[in-house]
């Protein structure tokens, strides 16, 4: 049987290399966007309508949404609360709708929904494990789409993308062509035991680490914390069972 193709995309600039060729697209946006989207979901929240811009989510604010907003790492100004995973824990979200707007995450989401692909699902370490399982059901072709820094590399979600680059080819169903996904695949295998240390110097965990996130990062960085697999239906994220 002819096998199925896992590929990882390095940034969303790079995307239209990708577009159209898979049948699903896994974002990711390890710290913190993705991450806070299965906390959110983990926790009971009903759906989270991604938004890639301040003004989108300024108008479902007027209309008495939940509005979460971050840019560059920081709850902005009058929003409800930012990109905090721990905000989306709340008792008072369970079973509610949130609107989430994020520096990178909720753009990739945006470029992804662009695509023609039959599922777009929301990737992360805290549910890799729940993620990967049903990606092997699935028996289609993947590629995971990292949020990346303003259109630039990083590696926290190069790490994740190689994660499950490497899972779904150990089954012996899933190859890949891309160097871009052999380098993914090599820097999961180089930081898998211990994520946080190999991280320690990387752009975004010091960029968080400045704005004393620290908390954050660690819960960002600890695997398979939730089974919830968020997916993309008409503009808005949830779960389908
Ligand atoms: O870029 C994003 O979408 C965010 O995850 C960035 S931050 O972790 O909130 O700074």
């Amino acid at each position: 049987m002819e096998k199925k193709i896992v590929e990882v995309c390095f940034t969303p600039k790079e995307f239209d290399y990708f577009r159209d060729r898979f049948e699903i697209i896994v974002v990711i946006d390890v710290l913190r966007a993705t991450s806070a989207i299965c906390s959110a979901f983990n926790n009971g929240v009903k759906s989270v309508i991604p938004v890639a811009t301040i003004e989108q989510a300024q108008e479902y604010q007027k209309q008495g949404y939940l509005v979460g907003a971050e840019r560059n790492g920081e709850i902005v100004e009058g929003f409800d609360f930012g990109n905090s995973p721990y905000s989306y824990m709340k008792e008072e979200l369970k079973g509610q709708e949130v609107v989430l707007s994020t520096t990178n995450g909720t753009r990739a989401i945006e470029i992804a929904a662009q695509s023609n692909a039959e599922h777009i699902v929301i990737g992360s370490l805290i549910n890799l494990k729940s993620l990967v399982d049903w990606l092997i059901e699935q028996n289609k072709n993947v590629v995971c789409l990292c949020s990346g820094w303003k259109d630039k590399f990083n590696l926290e979600d190069t790490i994740c993308g190689g994660a499950i680059a490497d899972e779904l080819i150990a089954t012996g169903k899933f190859t890949s062509n891309e160097d871009a996904s052999i380098a993914a695949k090599y820097l999961y295998q180089s930081s898998k035991e211990n994520y946080f240390g190999f991280l320690k110097s990387s752009s975004h965990r010091r960029r968080l680490k400045r704005l004393n996130l620290n908390e954050d990062i660690k819960y960002c960085l600890n695997p398979n914390q939730t089974d919830v697999i968020p997916q993309l239906e008409n503009g808005k994220l949830i779960l389908k069972n």
